[in-house]
């Protein structure tokens, strides 16, 4: 019997800017990512998030389709140019008015709501003042997460503060692949330090205004193995997790940023000294704020190999990829989600884990007969759901799943040409059909269990 937990939460997940539209509707103000896209060069295909899914005016047979999967929760974020167009100021009451009537119609469907507060649609008029690399912005998110929580708090109970800081930081304002498309590893780094520090400044704000609120924030965790048992290899290892998953998790749960990982940022010439000049007194224990759950976003492993020697000079590969990889490349390895798991309760030990995200691209389409047979996506669901199953056998407080994504969407730098929906989106249209990995993900969700066979 692979059953789950009687109360686990099934959910999924989606984001603003990746499925609204709208972007010019109802006082909604400019986002780094309206401005990225219209960059030429920026998205692979040359598309922007002016249409997307049109969830902005199909919200109701959205919520329709999560009724008929049967999720107990939908994972969505806000827009904050909806709520504050310039950033911060007067609120703009029909962008709030919209997230209202979507959790109240979420609700009358009896699906929970879990908003995320900054899923990367920065207000561009905050980015003309730095971005998250001012202070500044630290304040301004403060006050966005004050404004939303005092209006849907009194039905909304699970917050997600900040998705993927990694990402924020790194892809932003590290190597420019996504908004605002800096290159510049110090201000990477100062971002880093700046959305951290306003997720632990929001947290005792949303506590104050919502009842039994239930706070975390998301981490995309990328799980590292050597390629061989080298020296070399197991340090450049040591060097990927901590660039990509300690410097986040270690001053989330007050262990401060990893020293090893300040030496090799210095070492690298990313900063000069040793001294973070964007840390300030007090900013650590405001980080380290006590939180409810961590929210974990996990798509894949790393296998690291050291750049430092030559091939021939290294120890001969003892770790090999899968052969399987979705239309991101990503190697497609089950078995480190379970691990993931493992070593966040034994290092972190978080009172709570739902994974946030999962999933996989592909491409697949319909049939002839209008059936969207995507087999290996059904397959990385059901090998992700037994990792997740046994991280819970072996005690890991986990307490939900949420796949990404409810369909197919804006897939940031690639446009639309990648697509990890459980329901296939046309976008010519905006017709949405169910592919095979949701009548799966429905099944297992009205068993609470594994032991589901598809129609062939
Ligand atoms: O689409 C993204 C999402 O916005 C953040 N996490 C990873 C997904 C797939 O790349």
């Amino acid at each position: 019997m692979r059953q789950f937990p009687p109360d686990f939460l099934w959910g999924v997940a989606t984001s603003a800017f990746q499925i609204e539209g709208a972007t010019q509707t109802d006082g909604r103000g400019e986002s780094i990512w309206d401005r990225f896209a219209a960059t030429p060069g920026k998205i692979a295909d040359g598309t922007d998030g002016s249409v997307a899914c049109d969830h902005y005016n199909r919200w109701k047979d959205d919520v329709e389709t999560m009724r008929w999967l049967g999720v107990k929760s939908y994972r969505f974020s806000i827009a904050w140019p909806r709520i504050l167009p310039l950033g911060r100021g007067k609120v703009n009451q029909a962008g709030m008015d919209f997230y209202s009537r979507l959790v109240d119609g979420l609700l009358t469907a009896g699906i929970e709501p879990m908003v995320t507060l900054y899923h990367w649609d920065l207000p561009q008029a905050l980015d003309d003042k730095g971005g998250w690399t001012a202070r500044d912005t630290v304040g301004a998110f403060v006050e966005y997460a004050d404004e939303v929580s005092q209006v849907l708090g009194d039905r909304v109970s699970k917050w997600i503060t900040h998705n993927e800081p990694w990402c924020i930081s790194v892809l932003g304002y590290g190597n420019g692949e996504h908004a605002p498309g800096h290159k510049n590893w110090s201000e990477a780094l100062a971002a880093a330090h700046h959305v951290l520090l306003s997720h632990g400044q929001a947290v005792s704000v949303i506590r104050a205004n919502v009842k039994k609120a239930e706070v975390g924030i998301t981490l995309n965790l990328c799980p590292a193995q050597p390629a061989s048992p080298s020296a070399e290899d197991q340090d450049a290892c040591r060097a990927f997790d901590g660039g990509f998953n300690r410097w986040y998790l270690d001053p989330i749960y007050g262990k401060g940023y990893p020293q090893d990982v300040i030496a090799d940022h210095v070492a690298a010439g990313r900063i000069a000294s040793e001294k973070l000049d964007f840390v300030r007194p007090g900013d650590l224990e405001a980080m380290a704020a006590p939180t409810d759950f961590l929210g974990v976003n996990y798509y894949s492993r790393g296998i690291i190999r050291s750049d430092r020697i030559p091939e021939s000079q290294n120890a001969p590969r003892t770790v090999h990829a899968e052969p399987e990889k979705t239309d991101m490349d990503w190697e497609v390895y089950a078995g480190a989600l379970t691990d993931l798991l493992l070593r966040l309760k034994k290092d972190y030990n978080p009172k709570r884990i739902y994974i946030t995200e999962n999933g996989a691209a592909y491409s697949t389409g319909p049939d002839a007969d209008g059936r969207v047979r995507d087999t290996k996506r059904v397959h990385y669901l059901r090998t992700h759901l037994e990792a997740s199953l046994d991280a819970i056998k072996q005690g890991v407080p986990l307490a939900g799943y949420f796949a990404w994504s409810l369909m197919d969407n804006f897939e940031w730098a690639w446009g639309y040409q990648k697509r990890f929906g459980l329901v296939f989106v046309d976008y010519a249209t905006q017709k949405r059909i169910p592919k095979d990995s949701a009548h799966l993900y429905r099944a297992v969700v009205a068993r609470n269990g594994l032991d589901v066979e598809l129609a062939a």
